[in-house]
């Protein structure tokens, strides 16, 4: 074992039942407004916006804590575009190369996206999310990792909601084949590109599709009794 976790004390804080349900009503107010975009302006966001984002999914439970993310941040306008080009590259394939089969194209028509990633470009910063598919230990030996995509999963969500609690907007890219990001990225053979985020301001006037939330009765099903208030 390379690291050992003693045991130390945790306190939850605790707060009364009215407060509890206040706290999570103000959350499920906020991010109730999060939406994918896809039309970003070109203003610069801070760094320390993107690097608070990357702190708090490094916060994400993982299997085994064995943490199995790479966040790596974009912000050169050269590397954007080799990322919007090789993504465009992949794309066109799928929606003008007929490589989309009909029924993922039928799912997709919704949304109106196209192979046009421009946003990739215009958006402040790129960060690429890799998970890990097993670790390395220092001797180079490999490690089986656990849970993988539930961890980074649960990172990725973390990511994406503390963007918007500061106020940016971002969109979970699978542009796909994604194997052209480890090679711009200059990530190991242990690592998958897992999410591509063009992350910025929504652009003035951006427009998202009108969707609504699936029904509380369908998210949730209790098969119990409500216990208070
Ligand atoms: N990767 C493609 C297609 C795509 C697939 C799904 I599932 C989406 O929810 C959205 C897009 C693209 O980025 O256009």
């Amino acid at each position: 074992m390379e690291h050992q976790h003693p045991f130390v004390p945790y306190q939850q804080e605790r707060y009364e039942p009215e407060e509890m349900v206040r706290r999570g009503e103000e959350f499920h107010r906020l991010v109730d407004r999060r939406r994918s975009v896809r039309a970003f302006s070109a203003e610069p966001v801070p760094y320390r916006c993107v690097e608070l984002a990357v702190r708090a999914a490094n916060t994400a439970p993982s299997g085994a804590h064995q943490q199995p993310w790479t966040f790596v941040v974009i912000g050169d306008q050269e590397t954007r575009r080799r990322v919007r080009e090789a993504a465009e590259v992949e794309e066109r394939q799928n929606y003008e190369g007929g490589r989309l089969p009909p029924d993922w194209r039928a799912a997709l028509e919704p949304m109106k996206t196209t192979s046009d990633k421009g946003y990739l470009e215009v958006a402040p910063w790129l960060v690429v999310c890799f998970a890990e598919k097993y670790g390395l230990t220092s001797g180079g030996e490999k490690v089986r990792h656990y849970y993988v995509n539930e961890s980074v999963g649960i990172a990725c969500g973390l990511f994406i909601t503390a963007l918007h609690v500061m106020g940016l907007s971002t969109l979970t890219h699978t542009p796909n084949p994604m194997a052209f990001l480890s090679e711009i990225c200059h990530r190991p053979p242990n690592e998958r590109p897992y999410i591509l985020f063009p992350i910025g301001y929504a652009a003035e006037g951006a427009e998202v599709p009108d969707l609504t939330r699936k029904p509380l009765e369908q998210a949730l099903i209790p098969m119990s009794g409500k216990l208070g208030l």
